[in-house]
């Protein structure tokens, strides 16, 4: 109270000030035109006296008492838009000519995208309006907050990073965006230099740059770019999206209502080799499994009643949020110890759930992200960077939970020094938060049953041994995602060899490597059918696999059909079940009989 009525008395003095500074000297001013420019120049002093970080918009008077709500579209646009023809206008794919494929290899492997094509395509191509259809005809609060789009960036190519910007600019009401910050992450590329920052001045007047003197990461980029934002809601975006049609309003709506709330736009799919924009999914709650990698969990039945209503998700895919800067700031924004990338959204979203914030996905708001064919940045950092930010989230928010994370992998987190985590600690105590039992029994209350903490133990594990060949063991010959599996002299340990000899057949009921999300996937249905690793989908079909110990065959599928193997070749793949081939027969280093002997009933449902 009196806080305000010393803000107040501020107020009436610079105001006062101004007021008659202005009459002294601008004299000949008409009353009227007196009247607005003491309007602008009161919103400058009025954001001079407040700390810069903390949006007006959320203090005094209180906004929007009349709930009145209009519609935000700008029509003009839609209809201009509308008439582009070019190549990847409307979010159509684009296509090289020979003549440019020539320099697409060179530019895909310094991008992982399409990047030739992308300089052919407008930096403000039009974009198909594939929101659900309710979304035309809804209306958003009359007054909104303004925003800082932070878009931090490293070594993104031209035409992406100048597209994120374009876009945003192009779809947004001018007088809710106050800039958009481009942070230079330290990157290397020369034309991200002078060029980008005269492009810049001359194109852009809202979009201002950044530079980090040294390569600090995501984490840091985002808090940089953050600390320099003026407006009341920080925005943040990848460099190499793309805005959709009012993907504004749904974003600012819900933080309007209430400055405790962060909100997700649905992100898009930009397809890395042609530019084809296209949806990704209609929405799922952003969840993560016990080795903290991201996954996501169904829509409840009442957000799938109100398809254009935001619905709450316990946590963020990390890369394109709203928040007020207001809560960004009280939560302590990032930690800034953490390092490079990795672990920051699940600390946000913790903080935000616990510490008495909301977030949500707003499905009416739209963004386009290129989801890259290959990444092109090595570690920074020379060291596991991302086990240490892993930890620091664990000790702070997790509370006993920590201990299921560690468990995966107990040496490597034990081995981790997590540094000081003090300042954390004590934002945990300021706020009063709430533990993290509350939030996985109130937030996220259906992830254990899919993502149990304590995973029921294996049908078996350990190396697979051929019965035919004993000198030989299945092996990852430590290839990664779609490489293949093959066979290798076997460790001595058999029950746990090394971790490219160690699987698992898992409640899943699928084939796993160890420490990994890598599945044993079989797609062909020939013969010798080629045995790939895949990201571990839950859903068994191609990932099936049973054992049978007596007749000591692994069985994929539901066709009757075996893992086989070429002890010439070291191949190992698919055939046709043949309890008389003795290289078709294979020992585990171990086997639960109990389980195993419960086949139908143990472990994940089995799936007709
Ligand atoms: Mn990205």
């Amino acid at each position: 109270m009196r806080r305000n009525l010393r803000t107040l008395v501020k107020y009436v003095f610079v105001s006062g000030g101004v007021l008659l500074f202005l009459t002294l000297i601008i004299r000949s001013f008409s009353v009227d035109s007196k009247a607005q420019s003491l309007n602008g120049l009161f919103g400058q002093a009025e954001s001079l006296l407040q700390h810069a970080r903390q949006g007006s918009f959320f203090n005094e008077p209180a906004k929007n008492v009349h709930q009145k709500r209009i519609d935000w579209h700008n029509y003009e646009l839609i209809h201009e838009e509308a008439k582009r023809v070019g190549i990847g206008e409307q979010g159509k794919a684009g296509h090289l000519s020979e003549k440019e494929a020539e320099m697409k290899d060179k530019l895909f492997k310094k991008n992982g995208f399409n990047a030739v094509l992308s300089d052919l395509i407008s930096l403000n191509r039009s974009l198909p309006d594939i929101r659900h259809r309710g979304c035309r005809k809804k209306q958003y609060l009359s007054e909104l907050p303004t925003v800082s789009v932070v878009v931090p960036f490293y070594n993104e190519h031209w035409s992406t990073l100048l597209r994120t910007a374009a876009s945003v600019l192009l779809r947004s009401p001018p007088e809710l965006i106050a800039e958009v910050i481009l942070v230079d992450d330290c990157s290397t590329k020369e034309f991200l230099k002078d060029q980008l920052d005269q492009f810049v001045a001359e194109n852009m007047p809202k979009v201002k740059i950044v530079r980090l003197p040294e390569r600090s990461g995501l984490i840091t980029a985002r808090l940089a770019g953050a600390k320099v934002a003026t407006a009341d809601v920080l925005i943040f975006l990848d460099s190499h999206t793309e805005a959709n049609v009012n993907w504004l309003p749904p974003l600012l709506e819900p933080i309007a209502e209430d400055y405790r709330t962060c909100v997700c736009p649905f992100i898009d799919v930009i397809d890395w080799d042609n530019f084809e924009y296209r949806a990704q999914d209609e929405g799922a709650r952003g969840a993560f499994d016990w080795k903290f990698f991201y996954k996501r969990l169904p829509l409840l039945p009442k957000d799938l009643q109100n398809p254009t209503e935001p619905f709450e998700s316990p946590v963020m895919a990390g890369g394109l949020f709203a928040i007020s800067a207001k809560f960004f700031w009280e939560l302590g924004g990032y930690d800034e110890g953490l390092d490079i990338w990795g672990g920051e959204q699940y600390e946000l979203s913790f903080k935000i759930w616990q510490c008495g914030g909301r977030m949500y996905d707003a499905p009416c708001s739209r963004v386009g992200h290129i989801y890259r064919g290959y990444a092109p940045f090595g570690n920074p950092r020379k060291k596991d960077f991302l086990t240490r930010n892993y930890k620091r989230v664990a000790e702070v928010w997790m509370d006993e939970y920590k201990e299921y994370l560690y468990m995966r992998d107990p040496k490597k987190y034990e081995n981790t020094d997590v540094g000081d985590i003090s300042k954390q600690l004590a934002i945990r105590e300021k706020l009063q938060c709430k533990p993290f039992k509350w939030f996985m029994t109130h937030v996220a209350f259906d992830l254990v049953e899919k993502y149990p903490p304590i995973e029921p133990p294996d049908f078996a594990n350990g190396a697979i041994q051929s019965v035919a060949h004993p000198a030989l063991c299945v092996d990852t010959l430590n290839n990664g995602e779609k490489g293949t599996i093959g066979l290798y002299s076997c460790a001595e340990d058999k029950k746990q060899p090394q971790s490219n000899q160690f699987f698992q057949l898992s409640w899943h009921r699928d084939l796993r490597i160890k420490f990994g999300e890598m599945c044993w996937d079989v797609s062909e249905s020939v013969p010798n059918a080629k045995i790939l690793l895949y990201h571990c989908h839950g859903g068994q079909g191609n990932q099936l696999w049973r054992y049978e110990p007596d007749s000591q065959m692994l069985k994929q599928g539901k066709n009757n059909r075996c893992l086989d193997m070429d002890p010439n070749t070291r191949a190992v793949f698919v055939n046709p079940c043949d309890g008389a081939n003795p290289r078709q027969k294979w020992r585990w280093g171990f086997v639960n009989t109990t389980s195993i002997d419960q086949w139908d009933t143990y472990g994940a449902k089995v799936i007709e």
